[in-house]
């Protein structure tokens, strides 16, 4: 970044963050500012890593996948700033790695609500994790019907010649859940658009919808479970998968 132009084009809550002055201490200070969310980039890829570990381990356990799908995102720098602001806390590097707990975040998208419970005890079964904070927004939706588990944990990364821990948020969700929270936030976030009450009605209707999926798809992973104890097969033979190194069976 070229130093004599930044006082130019630096909003002034980024110059705060940044430090007074215009030239050596802001460059610094931009450094800091790289290195930090280079650490949130590491704990996200350590959560990335754990989620796929399990999910390696329960494909082999109950012959399918848990997860269908793993996102991971770090906030932008106007979204931590507006942030910040908005809940009234210092702009400084302290202050984001202090008060904001999903600069980090991973979602996780699963086949079935079992899933979502067995990973997440799964995963806090790990000894090097530690959970900072849990809202089951599956047992107690959000009253527009947004369904979710929620977690802020921290993890370690390992640096050169430190431990250092950093927070990540966790969503946990079904295909069912992220179908609608998806819609829903594209629905309400589309710019120039009068979001009226029947239209929160009826997307309320929809997740209202999305939970009896949910609920009606495992009862039949229920019931196909029992058959397979039943049949003894989930212990017996797998059906042979194809997989990019088929062509080498022939
Ligand atoms: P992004 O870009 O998805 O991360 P906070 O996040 O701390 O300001 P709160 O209410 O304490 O607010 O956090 P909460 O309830 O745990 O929800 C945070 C995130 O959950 C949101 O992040 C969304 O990703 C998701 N979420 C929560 N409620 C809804 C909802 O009603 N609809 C949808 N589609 N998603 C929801 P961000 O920061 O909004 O954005």
């Amino acid at each position: 970044m070229p130093q004599s132009r930044e006082g130019s084009f630096l909003s002034d809550s980024m110059k705060e963050l940044l430090g007074p002055g215009v030239g050596q201490i802001s460059f610094e200070r931009m450094q800091e500012l790289n290195r930090l969310m280079s650490y949130y980039r590491c704990a996200m890829m350590e959560v990335v890593t754990k989620f796929n570990v399990l999910n390696e381990q329960f494909s082999l356990q109950f012959d399918r996948n848990p997860i269908t799908g793993i996102k991971s995102r770090l906030k932008t720098l106007p979204s931590i700033l507006e942030k910040l602001e908005r809940r009234g806390y210092p702009f400084s590097l302290e202050s984001i790695e202090e008060n904001l707990n999903d600069v980090a975040g991973v979602r996780v998208i699963c086949s079935f609500r079992e899933d979502v419970r067995m990973l997440s005890e799964a995963l806090m079964q790990q000894d090097d994790i530690i959970l900072i904070e849990r809202k089951d927004y599956i047992r107690n939706p959000k009253p527009n019907g947004y369904r979710s588990l929620h977690m802020i944990v921290s993890v370690p990364i390992f640096l050169a010649h430190e431990k250092k821990y950093m927070r990540v948020e966790i969503q946990l969700r079904t295909l069912a859940m992220d179908f609608w929270a998806t819609l829903e936030h594209q629905l309400r976030y589309k710019k120039d658009f009068d979001f009226a009450s029947d239209m929160e009605k009826e997307l309320f209707t929809c997740a209202h919808l999305s939970a009896e999926l949910d609920e009606r798809m495992d009862g039949l992973r229920q019931l196909m479970q029992q058959q397979n104890e039943q049949t003894g097969s989930s212990s017996g033979e797998k059906p042979l998968r194809w997989t990019d190194q088929s062509h080498n069976l022939r």
